[in-house]
């Protein structure tokens, strides 16, 4: 089943916005296969954020990521790359929807709360990068039955 690679960004922990970020994902009924709290190292920050190394912006945001605990994830779910992107809403939270994370709890781009993976081969590269093959579970939650046919 698909993967997508979910982080809460410093501004999201240090705002106690976890408990209803990750409720949000869990009643959707997507499925929690990996959960941990970390201090980002400038590395790995640098690393999750290469493709944007030559923008403005690249220098304050691997600050930003290395300045508090995030909380790294990864959801299961039929399509759950492109419908974790739609929870989460647009970059810009003042542009994002009512009804998503960013549209609800946020104002601007550089503290815009949550990041998710914008595509499937990108989810793969990001949950390697984050996450060891044994920090990952292989289980069907019970309810699933009640959420696919
Ligand atoms: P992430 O990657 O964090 O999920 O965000 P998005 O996928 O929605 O947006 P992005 O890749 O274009 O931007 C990555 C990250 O950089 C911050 N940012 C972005 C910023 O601080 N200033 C800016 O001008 C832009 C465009 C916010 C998200």
């Amino acid at each position: 089943m698909e993967r997508t690679f979910i982080m809460i960004k410093p501004d999201g922990v240090q705002r106690g916005l976890v408990g209803e970020i990750i409720g949000r994902f869990e009643a959707k009924g997507f499925t929690l296969v990996g959960l941990k709290s970390l201090s980002v190292s400038r590395e790995l920050a640098e690393e999750h954020y290469d493709v944007h190394k030559e923008r403005p912006f690249f220098g304050g945001l691997v600050d930003f990521i290395c300045s508090s605990p995030v909380v790294a994830m990864v959801w299961e779910g039929d399509g759950v790359v492109a419908c974790a992107r739609k929870l989460i809403g647009a970059t810009n939270p003042l542009s994002a929807e009512r009804g998503t994370i960013r549209g609800d709890f946020g104002v601007s781009v550089g503290r815009n709360l949550i990041h998710g993976s914008d595509a499937i081969e990108t989810a793969q590269k990001e949950i390697n990068l984050w996450f060891s093959e044994k920090e990952l579970l292989s289980w069907e939650p019970t309810v699933n039955a009640w959420l696919y046919e």
